[in-house]
């Protein structure tokens, strides 16, 4: 029945091809060469911009569970004061601005992009949309109030470091134990310990309950050995703070590091 068509359609096809075959034929070949050279080109130039631009993200992400001090340590950051008396933000704070302690400072200054994420769960899709363009992240742990969080802390801990943005991006973590103005702040090694030993739990738990669970994209560690953070691919390194008292050294040695200019 269609024969005839596809017949047509075939005459139709070759009589394209002819046409673009004496085409070619027609044009110098320096200047085809030319053309194909000026393609590639473009497109390895635009390869470049696009690992270029990626490389030099000047996000980082201020992250943890609510309350850990998230906001005042962005407005130290921004302002040199913790001003702006808290309120649970329920929506990412973020500002671009050049660190306080750095304003007086001449020459190059590098512009860094703040977003302080908070914790509470329904807002973890935020993190997704940050993530892939963090230059690094800051998990801020209460030291003080610790003992009473340090589950829910762990499982936040876990969640992201088994992220594909940050397991193949390498993303450098800085576990920031906060409020270290309090006599009865718990010590960076105390805290990075328990850490260690609850996300150790926290592998075995989840790796045992199915392939399925899509929460954890990667698996973390080394299999059969109890769980460190220095068996992470990327940089997960540990320090104090104190968003109150302005204690941010630390924390604006990490983004420095981190930005690019
Ligand atoms: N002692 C002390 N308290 C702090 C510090 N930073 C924050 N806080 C307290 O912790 C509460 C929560 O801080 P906030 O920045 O809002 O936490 P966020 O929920 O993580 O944004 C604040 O009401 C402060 O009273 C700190 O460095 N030292
Ligand atoms: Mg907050």
């Amino acid at each position: 029945m269609d024969k005839e068509k596809v017949e047509q359609l075939k005459i139709q096809m070759q009589q394209w091809l002819n046409e673009a075959e004496e085409f070619i034929n027609h044009i110098p070949p320096v200047q085809l060469y030319t053309a194909v050279g000026v393609v590639l080109f473009t497109l390895i130039l635009l390869l470049i911009i696009r690992l270029f631009k990626r490389t030099t993200s000047n996000t980082i992400i201020l992250t943890g569970l609510s309350g850990s001090g998230k906001t005042y340590l962005f407005y130290q950051l921004r302002d040199g004061s913790a001003h702006q008396g808290t309120v649970t933000s329920m929506e990412p704070n973020e500002d671009s601005f050049i660190l306080h302690s750095e304003k007086d400072k001449k020459g190059k200054l590098k512009l860094v992009h703040i977003v302080d994420v908070p914790g509470h769960s329904r807002l973890r899709p935020k993190l997704d949309e940050f993530l892939p363009q963090a230059a690094g992240v800051v998990f801020v742990v209460d030291s003080v109030e610790f003992l009473p969080n340090f589950r829910p802390a762990s499982e936040y801990l876990y969640e992201i470091l088994t992220k594909a943005s940050v397991v193949k991006k390498k993303v450098p973590v800085l576990l920031l134990c906060n409020k270290v103005d309090k006599v009865t702040a718990h010590t960076a090694e105390f805290i990075r310990k328990q850490l260690e030993k609850e996300i150790d739990k926290l592998r075995t738990s989840r790796t045992a309950v199915s392939d399925a669970d899509i929460s954890n994209e990667y698996t973390l560690g080394v299999p059969g050995e109890p769980f460190a953070f220095s068996q992470c691919h990327n940089s997960i390194i540990i320090a104090e703070a104190s968003g109150l008292t302005g204690e941010i050294s630390q924390l604006e040695k990490f983004i420095r590091e981190n930005v690019k200019p």
